[in-house]
């Protein structure tokens, strides 16, 4: 017996939900999230959701909530319409012949496909991606409100709720000079009760890297991600090999096809691959990413667009099939919101997110929620 699903019908809507406080990264800083949701329905009757979350508008790369939002309607939808959702695989090849690119479109995409053909079977989607191995994963926090003593007073209230000892500052808005002050404070405020990471987020030249990350390690950072250009493999791999062995190097932006995959492995430019569901284009691709840092002794971080708990949870979801060197996750995109589109979200215990398991993403869409951000009822205009 085959099993096929026909998909009906693909919808994409962009909301713009605002955060709990400003947040500050090296391009900017960001008031609201504007997730584009898509709902996809097969001929069954299943519906399923998936996300992609940008920052900053098209800041952080490429693709815009507007693109996305254009690529799925005009693009992905009609590619897909008819077609048997079960080949998933195939859906994928569909999706880039009609568009080339556009990951974040495409991963929002196949998370909704996903979700629906895992409802359809009843199973949780990291059934159909092979099983989990994980069921629950150390969850960091970030602290980018850009003062001291308010990201003290986030971490200490963090590390005293039991949620989070794991803190990523964002740097390099400010001088190198400001930054190592900064980061040197909250190194000191947390000493020996929690673990940092700092995200340059491509800001710095090679030069700039090789002189301020020592001192920033010898505060105590031990994961540094991301601290030169997207393009600037050499310096990623300089930094790799030369840096205090205390410290690891995490590419984020240079890591997002299994071309770059490769690249950075063949080169050993990076200790730590960040995995994002939307740059990889999908959980499918995630693992295909994965598999590349497993073979090459390269380690994985579960990263975020700061999504909400659709997002959140797809993300969850393939990051519970890995094997290989984890070094824990950043799933906290729902809560620097002020408020979520499900009904409950994946809870957090021992500082620990705790992975989802009920059918398709395991989590459950709040219909009134999604009217309420829709950008078209609010009439905000994009940022
Ligand atoms: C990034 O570049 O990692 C993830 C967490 C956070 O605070 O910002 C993002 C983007
Ligand atoms: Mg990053």
């Amino acid at each position: 017996m085959t099993t096929s699903f026909p998909i009906e019908r693909i919808t994409a809507r962009i909301l713009d939900i605002p955060t709990i406080r400003p947040h500050k990264l090296s391009f900017g800083a960001i008031n609201r999230q504007s997730p584009v949701i898509v709902q996809l329905w097969l001929r069954n009757g299943a519906t399923g959701f998936g996300e992609a979350a940008t920052i900053g508008g098209p800041s952080w790369n490429e693709e815009s909530p507007e693109s996305i939002h254009h690529a799925i309607t005009n693009h992905l939808a009609p590619a897909l319409a008819g077609q048997d959702g079960a080949r998933i695989e195939a859906c994928l090849a569909r999706m880039d012949l009609a568009c080339r690119g556009n990951a974040f479109a495409k991963s929002a995409v196949e998370m909704a496909l996903l979700d629906a053909v895992a409802r359809s079977l009843q199973v949780p989607v990291w059934q159909l991606l092979g099983g989990k191995q994980h069921d629950s994963l150390p969850l960091a926090w970030t602290l980018a409100s850009g003062d001291v003593e308010r990201d003290l007073a986030e971490a200490q209230l963090r590390l005293d709720q039991g949620r989070h000892r794991i803190f990523k500052l964002k740097i390099g808005a400010r001088t190198p000079e400001a930054d190592l002050a900064h980061v040197s404070q909250i190194a000191r405020g947390l000493q020996g009760r929690a673990t940092l990471t700092v995200d340059v987020n491509q800001a710095w030249d090679g030069a700039t890297a090789r002189r301020f990350l020592p001192p920033m390690i010898e505060a105590g950072v031990s994961l540094i991600e991301q601290p030169v250009a997207q393009w600037n493999v050499p310096a990623l791999r300089e930094l790799t090999a030369t840096l205090p062995s205390t410290a690891l190097v995490m590419a984020d932006e240079s890591v997002c096809t299994p071309h770059d995959a490769m690249r950075l492995a063949r080169e050993q430019a990076c200790h730590v691959f960040s995995l994002k569901v939307a740059k990889h284009g999908g959980l499918l691709r995630t693992r295909q990413v994965a598999a590349i840092a497993q073979a090459a002794d390269i380690g994985w971080y579960g990263g975020t667009m700061l999504e909400t708990s659709i997002g959140s949870a797809a993300s969850a979801h393939v990051f519970a099939t890995l094997g290989g060197r984890h070094h824990n996750c950043e799933l906290f995109g729902p809560q620097l919101l002020v408020d979520d589109i499900v009904t409950e979200r994946m809870p957090i215990a021992d500082f620990a997110l705790q992975l989802p398991d009920g059918p398709g993403l395991g989590v459950e869409v709040d219909p009134a929620q999604l009217d309420r951000f829709d950008r078209a009822r609010q009439g905000l205009q994009p940022t």
